[in-house]
């Protein structure tokens, strides 16, 4: 059996773990002689995509919102050239909407989690959507770097930032339920009982990490967690035995500032972590509450003093446009920026993601979600202010703080200066 994973393209790109988790999962269950081959819309193009995928017997794609529309491209691309190919969509655009798409290049889709529903499909399943079951950790091989060819992606990061630096997952499903956020597409919406979070075993964790960083040449590392510290007592299992076996390896996570203390950043900082990344999202009390952040700006505030205090970096995430927000509201963002110090500063316009409470099917339907993200988001409005308003607010806080944009906000400005310039030369030369 011939099996090909693709990743559309996106401007930027991170090693797909989700694809490479598939692959050793069915490498490791499947009975039966399984070749897996993987593309990734960045570094391939579409006729080495296709060229690479014709002869294969199923091809999964994985997609967010912004690259699913590449995906049905190469699908339909594939289906033209060999209708027999099987293709499978999974992640999480089609986990949030796999009921309203009509598309004819797509024989089925998986909404949830992918090891053990693509096992299944590999067996013959054919229902034409089917929900991953939530699996253990300790059931699951680790993913495989080999197939996602996880080499590019560092040697790039290396050529590009100076790190040879790749990430890992600890925890499945996030202990919070934010409003605008996707999270819960793929591993559900958490329940102490029902759905509680799933960390992996700090030692095999980190046997991976020993493993990986000596195979790959590692000097940095991340989580793909978007919530690491799922409880301080792991966080400090985790740093322990990283302290215990001497990695010295600098890395960074995602933290939540509910749920972090300040013994923690004691053992953070012990166990060489460089950076925490805040989603802060606003200094308003009120739009924390609203949004079901599930944290104070007290504890905020907090968060970034014992981190400070410990010379650990601090990366601050803030997003404008909830919904009830007003002026004095992002004036106290913008205060609070200026109070926890961040080293790195970021701020999106909220983008309602497929999957997110604030996303509309009816209203946002027609989205074109390859060129609108938080980034660049034309359409998003409130009661209290016009896109263009929320865009005037992002601007000038961006200009305030510009000595300390994040990566994807320095781009954006750029790009968008870049737009600037080439729309005035071509009014310049019209009017010529
Ligand atoms: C790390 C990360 C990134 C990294 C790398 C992403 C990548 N793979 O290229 C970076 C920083 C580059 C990034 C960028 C973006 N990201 Co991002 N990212 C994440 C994050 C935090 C983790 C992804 C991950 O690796 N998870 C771990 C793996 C194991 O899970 P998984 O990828 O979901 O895969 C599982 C299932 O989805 C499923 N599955 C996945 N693919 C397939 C395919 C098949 C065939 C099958 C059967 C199953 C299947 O099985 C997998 C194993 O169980 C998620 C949130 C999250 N916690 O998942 C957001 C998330 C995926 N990102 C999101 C967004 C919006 C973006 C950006 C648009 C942001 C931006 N403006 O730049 C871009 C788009 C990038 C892209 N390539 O599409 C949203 C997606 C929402 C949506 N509706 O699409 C998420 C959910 C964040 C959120 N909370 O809203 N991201
Ligand atoms: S924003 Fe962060 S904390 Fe909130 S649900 Fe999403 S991943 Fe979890």
């Amino acid at each position: 059996m011939k099996l090909t994973l693709i990743e559309p393209k996106y401007f930027n790109i991170w090693e797909s773990i989700g694809l490479a988790y598939i692959s050793s999962y069915c490498k490791k269950n499947y009975e039966g002689p399984l070749e897996v081959e993987y593309f990734q819309g960045y570094f391939d193009s579409d006729k080495e995509i296709i060229e690479g995928a014709r002869d294969s017997d199923v091809v999964g794609f994985s997609c967010t919102s912004p690259t699913f529309k590449h995906g049905v491209q190469l699908a339909r691309a594939l289906k033209e050239i060999n209708p027999n190919i099987h293709i499978v969509f999974g992640g999480f655009h089609v986990s949030a909407l796999a009921e309203t798409i009509d598309e004819e290049a797509i024989d089925q889709f998986v909404a949830g989690e992918g090891e053990s529903a693509f096992l299944q499909i590999l067996n013959g399943n054919r229902e034409r959507i089917l929900c991953g079951d939530a699996v253990e950790f300790d059931s699951l091989p680790w993913p495989d770097r080999e197939v996602i060819k996880n080499r590019r992606t560092i040697d790039l990061c290396e050529k590009m930032a100076g790190v040879r630096i790749t990430s890992f997952q600890a925890n499945r499903v996030c202990p919070f339920r934010c409003r605008f956020c996707a999270e819960k597409t793929v591993t559900g919406t958490f329940n102490r009982k029902t759905n509680p979070v799933r960390s992996r075993d700090v030692s095999d964790l980190l046997d991976e990490i020993e493993a990986v960083s000596k195979e790959y040449d590692l000097n940095y590392f991340k989580f793909v967690d978007a919530t690491f510290d799922t409880s301080p007592e792991y966080v400090i299992a985790f740093c322990k035995e990283k302290i215990r076996r001497k990695v010295t390896t600098r890395w960074e996570c995602m933290i939540h500032a509910s749920i972090a203390n300040r013994e923690m950043f004691k053992w953070l900082k012990e166990a060489q972590c460089n950076q925490i990344n805040v989603g802060c999202e606003s200094g308003s009390p009120k739009i924390l509450r609203e949004i079901q952040k599930g944290t104070t700006v007290e504890k905020i505030e907090s968060v970034f003093k014992w981190a400070r205090e410990h010379g650990i970096e601090r990366r601050a995430f803030f997003l404008l446009g909830m919904p009830g927000e007003t002026k004095e509201d992002i004036e106290m963002t913008e205060q609070l920026v200026e109070r926890i110090e961040p080293e790195v500063f970021g701020v999106t316009i909220l983008c309602p993601y497929p999957g997110s409470d604030l996303y509309d099917s009816e209203s946002m339907q027609d989205i074109e979600w390859e060129q609108t993200d938080e980034y660049s988001n034309d359409f998003w409005s409130t009661d209290h202010f016009t896109n263009s308003e929320l865009k005037e607010w992002q601007k000038y806080l961006t200009d305030k703080f510009k000595d300390r944009l994040s990566w994807h906000n320095r781009i954006t400005i750029e790009q968008n200066a870049d737009m600037d310039s080439a729309s005035k030369a071509s009014t310049e030369s019209n009017s010529e």
